[in-house]
């Protein structure tokens, strides 16, 4: 009978999407990478300013590390590999690692 139907109140959500974890890239200070070659793989691989490139691998330099940037975890990847190979080939020990964000 029709008055027996009751509406209920649409009780289903919408299963809500994760959001993708982001990363960091550290850079690594070390004692034989020259302060001008960290700065230009600074500026190369992750379009920073000279001013800021210097910034950041100063900061390294004095506390050991320095984050250089936040993002998704497929570019953090490749641009610290991109870095970290721009290094190895001109022979040079520097490293950038990768680490997830709380
Ligand atoms: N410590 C290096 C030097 O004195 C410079 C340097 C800075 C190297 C930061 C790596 O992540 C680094 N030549």
């Amino acid at each position: 009978m029709a008055e027996d139907t009751t509406l209920k109140p649409k009780t289903t959500t919408k299963p809500k999407l994760e959001r993708p974890k982001l990363y960091k890239v550290i850079l690594v200070n070390d004692d034989y990478t020259p302060r001008e070659f960290v700065i230009m793989v600074l500026k190369a691989v992750f379009r920073m300013s000279e001013e800021t490139g210097y910034r950041v691998m100063m900061t390294a330099h004095r506390m050991g590390t320095c984050v250089v940037v936040v993002c998704a975890k497929d570019i953090a990847e490749t641009k610290a590999k991109e870095a970290v190979d721009l290094a190895k080939e001109a022979g040079y020990p520097l490293m950038f690692t990768t680490e997830p964000e709380e």
